[in-house]
């Protein structure tokens, strides 16, 4: 589809990828093409900020590497944000290294982006098996969280007596047989018992903490979204960096071009671009470019915001969207040093949103 395509109708194309229609209903329902950079550097900020802004939002973007303190407290605190408020969350850890060397730095370590990120993005620099290398890690991941899920399926509730147990740790065999019967009221099950799970899961994986917790006792602000939306799909994507926004960057044209073909044979698991313009040309080519650099200028201001000081450079999301056709914007610091930070994040989405509207002739 081209750019000028509703985010709905490209939801709804038939080739779309399920965390790329998936994205594209919730940007719909939410009205928000919002991705907010949360480049703090503790879980408190983190979770407090997350909690401010994320009503506006469609994607949180992290850098765990500069929190001081990450770790299960900041991932579970940051999927229970995300699920309450309705956002996806991508880690920008631009991973740039051999195909062996990103499967480890995505799925294990410290960080273990691929657990709790539904988005990550990487550098083709190293060649385009970064890219399947991924692929197949993220297929694993998912692979072993629907183990996760049918492994407390076959062996019920748990108690408190035998949980710690190792005896409870899953038979592969027993869970195959149950994957291949999935009948309509153990799908259901699946969905209800999942808090169950991911608490039990953890206790009896040789992991300490493989999956973030789902669960939430909290109130739902955003039931109507859920309800229209459903639970987030356990999805994983790639992002590829084809454009950067800083000064002096060296991804020339012949890159950028590079990055599509290298996306062109992996649609499945590449949902798109960070880059500084889109880059569909095909009509099959349904990629989101989310566009880093952007801001707007303050109230009182009338001027254009230039850079940072530090080589980056910022446009405004009419610019971007509205003539570059990226899909979605990035904003750190522009809502980060707001004093009110949810009105601030409101302002942009409600910027970025006009600017889509008009694009596609609303
Ligand atoms: P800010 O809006 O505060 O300038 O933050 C931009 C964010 O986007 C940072 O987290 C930065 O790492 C990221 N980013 C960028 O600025 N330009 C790029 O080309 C790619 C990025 O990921």
């Amino acid at each position: 589809p081209s750019w000028t395509a509703s985010f709905e109708s490209r939801a709804l194309a038939p080739a779309t990828p399920p965390l790329t229609s998936y994205l594209l209903r919730l940007m719909t329902i939410k009205k928000s093409n919002l991705c907010f950079s949360a480049d703090v550097t503790t879980t408190s900020e983190l979770l407090a900020v997350a909690e401010e802004v994320g009503q506006s939002i469609c994607l949180l973007k992290t850098h765990a590497d500069i929190i001081s303190d990450f770790g299960d407290r900041t991932v579970r605190g940051l999927r229970d944000i995300a699920k309450r408020k309705g956002f996806l969350v991508f880690e920008d850890r631009k991973l740039g290294d051999i195909g062996s060397t990103v499967q480890r730095q995505y799925t294990s370590g410290p960080l273990s982006i691929a657990k709790w990120a539904e988005i990550v993005n990487a550098h083709i620099f190293p060649g385009p098996s970064i890219v399947t290398a991924l692929a197949s890690a993220a297929s694993d991941a998912i692979a072993v969280y629907n183990t996760a899920v049918h492994t407390v399926i076959t062996s019920g509730e748990p108690s408190s007596s035998d949980t710690d147990n190792d005896q409870d740790k899953p038979d592969p065999n027993k869970l195959t047989r149950t994957i291949s019967v999935p009948s309509g009221e153990k799908k259901a099950s699946i969905v209800n018992i999942s808090t169950t799970i991911f608490t039990r899961t953890e206790r009896i994986s040789p992991q300490p903490t493989p999956f973030p917790s789902m669960s939430s006792a909290s109130p739902d602000p955003l039931k109507d979204l859920k309800a229209k939306l459903g639970p987030a799909p356990y999805l994983r994507g790639l992002l590829l960096l084809a454009q950067m926004s800083s000064e002096g960057n060296l991804l020339d044209e012949a890159y950028t071009n590079k990055c599509l073909e290298v996306a062109r044979e992996n649609r499945n698991f590449v949902l798109g671009f960070v880059a500084q313009r889109s880059l569909n040309t095909l009509p099959d080519d349904n990629f989101l470019v989310m566009t880093p650099g952007v801001q707007l200028p303050k109230d009182s201001e009338t001027g254009k915001v230039s850079g940072d000081g530090l080589g980056q450079q910022y446009n405004g999301p009419r610019h971007v969207v509205g003539e570059l056709g990226c899909d979605i914007i990035i904003v750190g610091r522009g809502i980060l040093n707001a004093k009110d930070r949810t009105a601030e994040a409101e302002r942009y989405r409600k910027a970025g949103w006009e600017a889509y509207e008009e694009r596609i002739g609303l």
